[in-house]
């Protein structure tokens, strides 16, 4: 437990050992959710409310990463997570995790607070190794290839776990070697970067071949494209998203990134309640 990246009270844990990653996106554009925080006050208040529900990070983002999204300036992501960023770590407890490819971006959010890169690169750009090294925050790193905007042609693997396994296991490697403690490290197989719906039901039920990184394997699954696929659905909904979070935990996934927050939080306790 102490190993664990996030500096929050055990007391106040709801189910120690899974993790809650409350989905946060101040884009116009976001796969499920785009369009709905853009106004700061509103997206404040939602953090606020996924805190309240059991969420034990806040994951703000600023660039939507869903497939053939078109980039965003630095200039233009931090203007809409600033006052996000800084709203949340006046009201909420848990940490603040910042959800940005761009060093700069991270820089802003570690300097008004926020303890969490989550990097959808993987720490691949030195900038952002350093930048973590040198403020001892936490950072994820997570498996993509290419671009948001090119990934669904990269898309390709001959074993995708063996392969994505290897690119998390090589980044731990060349984050340590930058100076970033192993312990502040979680890594995550990135559903639906890169990966066609048959790759990300692999990934999902190999996922125990991730923990043999040695790090907390953290998974977002919440609201992506393969799970309606799955349920033969056209709109992507909070049941599906609970099912892969259920079937993620028991598959030895340490932290859900989810959209659905209070739901997913009774879920999980049922299945905490079951597991012990
Ligand atoms: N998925 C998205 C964004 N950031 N970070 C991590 N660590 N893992 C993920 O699976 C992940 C992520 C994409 O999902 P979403 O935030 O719903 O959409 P968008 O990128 O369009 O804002």
């Amino acid at each position: 437990m102490d190993e664990l990246v996030w500096r929050f009270r055990l007391a106040e844990l709801r189910f120690p050992p899974t993790r809650v990653m409350g989905v946060l996106n101040v884009t116009p554009d976001s796969f499920s959710d785009g369009g709905r925080f853009t106004d700061p006050e509103i997206a404040v208040d939602h953090g606020v409310a996924m805190a309240e529900a059991g969420a034990d990070v806040i994951d703000v983002g600023g660039e939507s990463t869903r497939p053939g999204a078109e980039p965003v300036s630095a200039a233009e992501e931090w203007r809409r997570i600033d006052p996000v960023v800084r709203g949340l770590v006046r009201k909420v407890r848990v940490p603040i995790s910042v959800d940005t490819r761009k060093p700069e971006v991270a820089t802003h959010a570690l300097d008004v607070g926020a303890s969490i890169v989550n990097d959808v690169t993987g720490l691949t750009d030195p900038r952002m190794r350093s930048l973590v090294a040198e403020r001892k925050c936490g950072a994820v790193i997570m498996h993509m290839k290419g671009e948001p905007r090119t990934m669904r042609d990269l898309a390709v693997y001959d074993d995708v776990v063996a392969e994505v396994r290897a690119f998390l296991a090589r980044q731990v490697e060349n984050a340590v070697a930058a100076g970033i403690e192993r312990d502040r490290l979680v890594v995550d197989p990135g559903i639906g970067f890169a990966k066609r719906p048959e790759h990300n039901v692999t990934i999902l039920r190999n996922l125990s071949e991730f923990g043999t990184i040695g790090r907390p394997v953290l998974v977002g699954a919440s609201r992506k494209s393969f799970l309606r696929a799955l349920a033969g659905d056209a709109v992507a909904h909070a049941e599906g998203s609970i099912a892969a979070a259920l079937f993620a935990v028991l598959h030895g996934a340490s932290i859900v990134r989810v959209h659905d927050v209070p739901q997913t939080v009774r879920a999980l306790r049922v299945l905490e309640a079951l597991r012990t």
